[in-house]
């Protein structure tokens, strides 16, 4: 499929769009009734590490809402078992690491990731590019710092205390955890791009909690080794929470579009990352509200976007569980006919 019929790479090149292309972060799973009846009885990693499974749950939100994009169904700590970490995710819960990192020797024991063992994830994406026609299909990663916050906290965790102790404390660990982290992200993210998706998404979603210059001290250079080391020409998307101090920044990594969460205005963060497509920005909380507000909410967003050089439409962060799916079905037909 030529890829200037996907709406979603037109836009994060800045070319005229016949609409604004909209996903969802987190679209795949959680709100879906279908999405639960096919994971009756199967833990999270283990239907991760099925292609079918994934192809099947992948598609689900593309059937339903008619979105530009779908997103790989995986977990952002699916290469970090697969280089051999203790690990499980927990419903409910989330993340649970065996043996929290906190040593160097606990850094040299990570191993890196061999290729092979995501090949479910190459398979997955072979599937379903079979399948998606002109659907955009984006694959993605935890970045260094999101994933050293649950390697280190041991599972999720809201100050990120450990963490950050380990950062300021033992800077020469520190890097060393990252930069092996940057390998196995890189890695996976390679893995994906040859087995064909459309772009990435480096998630690094805690990285709001540091201030902008212990992000660029301690965290960037992590990020841009990533995003600095993909194959020429794959389009990339970098995200994080509360990273309106931090959009700048995040920018400077190396990346063509920048996801804003629901705190700053799209037209404010296009003119904190000049040149780049912005991502984003509604309150996912605005789902719940009356289908009036969302349309409003949806069209300020819609007209801060086209300030920017590229306007993919998403929410500020993931679809909460309880989402009605019904308001994302018919937020995706707005969207579409909104100009
Ligand atoms: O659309 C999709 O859901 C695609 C698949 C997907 C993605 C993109 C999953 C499946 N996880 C992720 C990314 C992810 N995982 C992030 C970055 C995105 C974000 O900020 O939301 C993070 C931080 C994680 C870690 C994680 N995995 C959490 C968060 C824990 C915390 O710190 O609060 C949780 C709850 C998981 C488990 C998980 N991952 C995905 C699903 C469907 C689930 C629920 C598990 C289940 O159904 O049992």
């Amino acid at each position: 499929m030529d890829d200037t019929t996907k709406v979603l790479l037109r836009a994060i090149r800045g070319e005229a769009v016949p609409h604004t292309p909209v996903w969802f972060m987190r679209q795949a799973g959680r709100s879906l009734p279908e999405y639960r009846a096919v994971r009756a009885g199967i833990g999270m990693l283990d239907s991760c590490r099925r292609p079918d499974l994934v192809t099947e749950i992948t598609l689900q939100p593309v059937r339903r809402h008619k979105v530009d994009a779908a997103i790989l169904f995986s977990d952002i700590v699916v290469p970090l078992q697969a280089a051999g970490i203790d690990l499980d995710i927990v419903a409910g819960t989330g993340p649970v690491v065996a043996h929290p990192v906190s040593t160097m020797a606990d850094v040299e024991a990570i191993r890196p990731l061999e290729p092979e063992a995501v090949g479910f994830v190459a398979e997955g994406v072979r599937q379903l590019q079979r399948e998606l026609g002109t659907t955009a299909l984006i694959g993605f990663a935890g970045a260094p710092f999101t994933l050293a916050s649950y390697l280190v906290e041991g599972g999720p965790s809201k100050h990120h205390v450990k963490t950050k102790a380990l950062m300021y404390g033992a800077p020469d660990v520190w890097n060393a955890l990252c930069a092996r982290l940057a390998e196995i992200t890189l890695t996976f993210l390679r893995v994906q791009a040859e087995a064909g998706v459309d772009a990435v998404q480096l998630f690094d979603s805690w990285a709001g909690a540091l201030s902008e210059a212990d992000y660029r001290k301690y965290v960037l250079p992590h990020s841009a080794a990533v995003l600095g080391n993909l194959p020429e020409g794959l389009p990339r998307i970098h995200f994080g929470v509360g990273t309106a101090e931090l959009l700048t920044a995040m920018g400077e990594a190396g990346t063509d579009v920048v996801g804003v969460d629901w705190r700053t205005p799209l037209d404010v963060a296009a003119s904190r990352v000049p040149g780049k497509a912005v991502q984003g920005n509604l309150d996912p909380c605005v789902l719940f509200a009356p289908w009036e507000v969302v349309e409003q909410e949806a069209m300020r967003v819609l007209a801060e976007g086209a300030k920017a050089p590229g306007h993919i439409f998403n929410l500020g962060h993931g679809v909460p569980p309880e989402t009605d799916p019904e308001v994302l079905t018919r937020l995706v037909d707005l969207i579409h006919h909104a100009r």
